[in-house]
């Protein structure tokens, strides 16, 4: 399985520890494809691994996107580059499992969360419970 992970760089580097996280629990399920979003060399500059022009990397990320069998975002810190993908995934018809921290103090957009359906899926958790709702999600994606 190919899963694309979603998750802030220029927005902020705040939660790189829980992208580390999910990577990790992310790939027991499949292959992920954007392993870089949680490296922490990465600074909200994105330029931890190295030059790489834009239009490069937008072309490499919307094409692996294509080829994603499912898409995890955190959605906890603001990021235009994850509104962007997520828009992209929806026009795809990909599946989707948005994660959102309630106890950041912030309120998710409503462009994300009122774009539940069928396929795209919005999950409130606490940090504590980060693999727990990962593995719930992909055993239901199994069965
Ligand atoms: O607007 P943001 O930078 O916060 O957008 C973050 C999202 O866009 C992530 O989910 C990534 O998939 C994608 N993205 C943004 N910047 C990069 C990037 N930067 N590399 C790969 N994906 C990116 C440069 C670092 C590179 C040299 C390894």
């Amino acid at each position: 399985m190919k899963i694309y992970f979603c998750g802030s760089i220029r927005g902020g580097r705040q939660d790189v520890s829980l992208y580390q996280t999910a990577v990790r629990k992310l790939q027991s399920y499949g292959t992920v494809l954007t392993e870089h979003v949680s490296h922490g060399e990465l600074t909200d500059r994105g330029e931890g691994a190295g030059l790489q022009g834009d239009q490069d990397i937008h072309r490499r990320d919307v094409d692996w996107l294509r080829s994603a069998d499912v898409i995890v975002a955190e959605v906890t810190q603001p990021s235009l580059g994850v509104g962007y993908e997520l828009g992209r995934a929806v026009a795809m018809k990909k599946k989707i499992f948005c994660l959102f921290r309630p106890s950041s103090g912030r309120t998710l957009s409503a462009m994300i969360r009122g774009a539940q359906d069928e396929l795209l899926q919005v999950q409130d958790y606490s940090e504590e419970d980060l693999e727990n709702v990962l593995e719930e999600y992909f055993s239901q994606l199994r069965s």
